[in-house]
């Protein structure tokens, strides 16, 4: 195709449009009813003062009314209930890896509810974030109540395995730290898309590869098993990520909740973006210069840097990248031998869907 056709092209639409890889995975929504109840078991026993916080923040009506589903994706749940089913059918194994799923998912919606007070995001999931709707100091609680709460889903009729526990608490150190390091890269114009690689190797991928080794561990996995599906969660995390960062940038905020350009109105170091920068070209160039200036973005100037970041390439490199690591996590799926044909082709179905979201 015509270089030139091609930038309009990527211009009008980055997204593809395929439907088939958009459709929600039947799994997800299987998941998704098996965990809810779970999560919702939970918050009952949270604090009257803290669980109106709690409900807004998974979309549930009230936090005293049984509840079938959340409005997060589950993706992390997924994961762990997926894994544990290669490897076994007996259901107090599976019940054991169902409840840890809603560990990792209560680990990943505090992170979400903290993540939006650190960067003043407004909405999240098409509403009010908690902080916008009660405030800073309930938001920290409600985040912390989560994160302090979520190893004791590991410990259910049967007893905690520590290894587990402790699979929980590695994930969330990679977790801090990679938010740490992600708030350094925004404002430096001069980190590098391998910077941003690592970054979201520890914000996003150590839950994701958490999320797989917590599925193996519990469903009696052998120790090779284990390590495989945690690198097929990491590179998968890396995938998933990336195709967040395309969304922040480019994404349809009916379908993302999130405001136009939003990851370039807070001048965010996401991966699109340090490509881009890297690029020896004039479009580079001038997105240095936004990214070097202070002052608040409206939505014309968000525009025209989104703009800039598509002519530069970001938005060509970071689907190669989100090719790469699909592939990548593939392989190691498929070096696990043995395993159910119809689990390993909902992974796959999965990864696949992961990679070409549109929300
Ligand atoms: C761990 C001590 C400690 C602090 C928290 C705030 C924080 C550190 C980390 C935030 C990390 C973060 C927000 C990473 C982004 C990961 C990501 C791609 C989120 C979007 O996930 P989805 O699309 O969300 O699965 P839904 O809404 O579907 O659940």
């Amino acid at each position: 195709m015509h270089a030139e056709t091609a930038a309009t092209q990527d211009l009008r639409n980055p997204i593809p449009q395929d439907a088939a890889s958009r459709a929600t995975p039947p799994e997800i929504e299987r998941v998704n009813r098996m965990v809810t109840p779970i999560l919702h078991q939970a918050v009952t026993r949270f604090d009257d003062r803290l669980r109106p916080m709690v409900a807004h923040h998974f979309g549930w009506p009230s936090s005293d009314l049984p509840t079938a589903t959340t409005s997060g994706k589950m993706v992390r749940a997924t994961l762990t209930v997926l894994t544990g089913e290669c490897f076994t059918s007996d259901a107090e194994a599976i019940s054991r890896v169902t409840a840890a799923g809603a560990a990792v998912e209560m680990i990943h919606n505090f992170s979400l509810i903290h993540d939006d007070v650190m960067d003043g995001d407004k909405e999240r999931r098409g509403r009010p974030a908690v902080w916008h709707e009660y405030g800073i100091p309930a938001a920290i609680l409600t985040g912390d109540l989560l994160l302090a709460q979520a190893p004791l889903m590991l410990d259910g009729p049967w007893a905690a395995d520590p290894r587990a526990t402790r699979l929980l608490a590695e994930a969330v150190a990679r977790l801090a730290a990679g938010q740490m390091a992600d708030l350094s890269l925004e404002g430096r114009p001069e980190a590098s898309p391998d910077e941003a690689l690592a970054v979201a190797a520890d914000k996003t991928g150590a839950l994701l590869a958490c999320a797989c080794e917590l599925g193996a561990l519990l469903a009696g996995a052998s120790e090779e098993a284990i390590r495989r599906f945690s690198r097929f969660g990491l590179r998968l995390g890396l995938a998933f990520q990336i195709a967040d960062d395309i969304l922040g940038i480019w994404g349809d905020p009916r379908r993302t909740g999130k405001p136009v350009g939003s990851d370039l109105r807070s001048r965010k170091g996401s991966f699109p973006v340090t490509a881009a920068l890297a690029s020896d070209t004039p479009e580079a160039a001038e997105l240095a210069r936004f990214y070097a200036d202070e002052g608040p973005v409206g939505e014309d100037e968000a525009r025209r840097a989104t703009d800039l970041v598509t002519r530069a390439g970001g938005w060509t490199r970071a689907v190669r990248e989100i090719e790469r690591f699909e592939m990548l996590a593939r392989q190691e799926l498929s070096s696990v031998p043995g395993l159910p044909v119809d689990r390993v082709a909902a992974l796959l179905s999965l990864t696949n869907y992961l990679s070409n979201r549109n929300h």
